[in-house]
């Protein structure tokens, strides 16, 4: 069964889930068929599947494969979907995922097919959420076009927060999905989003895909093109917001806000309302930072001179790497959170009326 025509997720016939391997992206649309549990965690923690809408549904349904496997025992099924639970720490869209999954096995006389209905329900609400997300971002941008007399938008974007990272039109790219139906003329600068590229090789190749202007730029660019004007409006995606506003994004998101906020560029974070959690009163001293391995910025690959698809070292031999996954954004430096129930201030009172 596919979900949907532009997903990358969906059950097949077998009732296997399916899955864009994005490692292999823009070069190569490769398909990985998840048939359990640990199947789905490994793809998580490799990176196969990423951003955390996407992490969260494939939590879900790795859930269901658990539960496919080890149909009659409840409690396999749980340690199963706690492994899946923990395999990346920063996206909060996973615990809730799989705490909604848990709920679902604790009440359930028929785990398979519940689970697999719930599953289902949670990725279709992600649909509707990103639609609403698209709509209300794209009125911010006419606003601000029409602010400042605009014929042409610039937008900035870090890391890839498109359909590839939350279905079906992502967080960050729904507003410009958006913007580019209601025949807005918009341009997307690309942050490139070392070490793993995710903004030259995603986000770009889902431009492209939908025919909508854009340049990558190296991820030190953006200040200087904010200095020059060159930018409208910054949108990002997000892992995590805390109670109090601060945002998790990729690396590198928090200098993008620093610099909007010096060139009075209105810097915006797009996210559900299943990316905040309410648990955590302040992001920026309690947010799990993710650290992942020191090869992701030794190594970098790419197409070589004869089109094959190649892994190179670019550091010297000997030296030592850090790689954090995410920083956090402080509240102060965003304009506003748009999610599907509105733009949302960044602070407690206007998140805590949020929570349900
Ligand atoms: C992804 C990332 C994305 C957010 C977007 O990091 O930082 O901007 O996940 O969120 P990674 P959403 O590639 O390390 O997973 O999924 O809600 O669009």
């Amino acid at each position: 069964m596919m979900l949907g025509t532009y997903r990358a997720l969906w059950l097949n016939d077998e009732g296997d889930l399916e899955v864009i391997d994005q490692r292999y992206l823009p070069f190569e649309k490769r398909i990985r068929v998840l048939k359990s549990a640990n199947d789905a965690c490994e793809a998580i923690k490799d990176m196969s599947v990423r951003g955390a809408g996407v992490i969260g549904n494939v939590a879900a349904f790795g859930v269901y494969l658990a539960a496919r496997e080890f149909a009659d025992d409840k409690q396999k099924i749980e340690q199963a979907a706690l492994d899946i639970r923990s395999a990346r720490p920063t996206a909060v869209n996973l615990m809730w995922a799989v705490d909604n999954m848990l709920e679902v096995i604790q009440r359930s006389d028929d785990v398979v097919s519940d689970c697999k209905a719930e599953a289902i329900r949670q990725t279709d609400e992600d649909v509707r959420r990103t639609q609403a997300i698209g709509n209300i971002g794209a009125d911010i941008i006419e606003d601000i076009m029409t602010v400042k007399k605009l014929n042409q938008f610039h937008i900035l974007t870090h890391c890839n927060a498109g359909w590839l990272a939350i279905v079906d039109s992502g967080s960050a790219l729904a507003p410009i999905y958006e913007a580019q139906k209601r025949g807005i003329d918009v341009h997307v600068w690309v942050d490139e989003t070392r070490p793993r590229n995710q903004g030259a090789r995603l986000t770009a190749w889902e431009l492209q895909d939908a025919g909508i202007q854009h340049t990558i730029i190296p991820d030190n660019t953006g200040g200087l093109l904010m200095q020059q004007g060159k930018v409208d409006m910054v949108i990002t995606g997000a892992d995590r917001v805390a109670l109090n506003g601060d945002a998790a994004n990729k690396i590198g998101t928090y200098l993008k806000a620093l610099a909007a906020k010096d060139n009075g560029v209105p810097f915006y974070i797009a996210l559900p309302i299943n990316t905040f959690d309410f648990e955590c009163a302040n992001g920026v001293s309690d947010i799990e930072i993710e650290q992942r391995s020191q090869d992701e910025v030794h190594d970098m690959q790419g197409l070589n001179a004869t089109g094959v698809v190649e892994q190179v070292r670019i550091t010297p031999l000997g030296s030592q790497a850090a790689n954090y996954g995410f920083d956090v954004t402080p509240a102060r430096l965003i304009a506003g959170l748009i999610t599907e129930k509105g733009v949302i201030q960044p602070n407690k009172d206007a998140i805590g009326q949020l929570q349900w």
